[in-house]
């Protein structure tokens, strides 16, 4: 039995595959958003040679996806070339009517790339983020007149295991000029689910509260790291300050698609997608496919808090 079966998965997961996309290898780690009364979304499609693309999708429902077969190219805002947006693990953000995507890329080390788009069809790339730094997720709107992005500050060892672990805050009046770090939260070590390092996940949820925040959190085991669902609330005007933070994982690798891929054992949420009164969660299965879960977000709130 796994956890307390808070979310309740979709039973025909895993919703996006590699079949959906001539020359993919996996498609995984992927952003959602609702627009325009259907959804569109961001998704990291690994092609053949292995390198990490993103490409635009849309859905009427969320569920069914189509997914453009050529990688998304960003018209450059700073040199006003176009070139190919090469990288992993989008998020999206709207926020004052646009929509921001955040996504990881390779230079120097792995960094944070933001670009906006309002039609889904022509995005603008902004300035890189300092590496070495992944998992940018940007807050749905200015907290005290300020862009506010989560983080996760780490090494250049590329893909393989981080000595910097925690996630932190950082704050800009423009979204060029960024500053105002605060450490966010670290693993607790004493929480074996998530000891090794956390990073945000989803675009935050702003709840009666606070901030409803799902990250991910990692175990290295004897036979390599296993990545969890995590749950916590921050302060609605500071959230840099935890309230509340579940010590029980909100979703553990259990299902075929979860336990099974190029990278077994891994829950990796990247969106969440508010439904009525309820959340789905979309989220990669072990580095291969695109999944989906949903929960009450009342429940979810509770469940942090009486778990915290
Ligand atoms: C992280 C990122 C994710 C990946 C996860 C599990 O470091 O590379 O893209 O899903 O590892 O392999």
């Amino acid at each position: 039995m796994i956890s307390s079966e808070l979310f309740e998965r979709y039973r025909q997961n895993p919703i996006v595959t590699a079949n959906q996309v001539p020359g993919a290898h996996s498609i995984f780690n992927s952003a959602v958003i609702a627009w325009n009364g259907k959804y569109a979304g961001v998704f990291r499609v690994d092609d053949e040679t292995r390198n990490s693309n993103l490409h635009v999708g849309f859905s009427n429902d969320g569920i069914k996806w189509t997914i453009s077969p050529h990688p998304l190219n960003m018209v450059d805002e700073i040199s006003g070339e176009t070139k190919r947006a090469a990288g992993y693990d989008p998020r999206i953000t709207e926020l004052d009517d646009k929509f921001y995507v955040t996504w990881c890329c390779d230079c120097f080390g792995p960094t944070i790339c933001m670009a906006w788009t309002d039609d889904f069809e022509t995005f603008h790339q902004l300035d890189l983020f300092l590496p070495a730094n992944r998992n940018g997720v940007l807050f749905p709107r200015k907290i005290n007149g300020m862009y506010t992005l989560l983080t996760r500050p780490t090494d250049n060892s590329m893909r393989v295991n981080v000595p910097f672990d925690s996630i932190f805050c950082l704050q800009s009046p423009d979204l060029k000029f960024w500053g105002k770090c605060r450490l966010v939260m670290s693993p607790r070590p004493n929480v074996i689910w998530e000891y090794v390092k956390i990073g945000a996940g989803p675009v935050p949820i702003e709840t009666d509260d606070g901030w409803l925040l799902i990250y991910h959190g990692v175990l290295t085991s004897c036979s390599g790291n296993l990545y969890y669902a995590g749950g916590a609330i921050l302060d609605k005007g500071n959230p840099w300050k935890v309230l509340y933070r579940s010590k029980k994982y909100l979703m553990a690798p259990s299902t075929d698609y979860e336990r099974i891929g190029d990278v077994p054992n891994v829950i990796f949420p990247v969106a969440a997608v508010k439904d009525g009164s309820g959340l789905r969660m979309y989220y990669g299965g072990a580095d291969t496919c695109t999944c989906m879960a949903t929960v009450e977000l009342e429940k979810l709130v509770s469940f942090i808090k009486e778990n915290s």
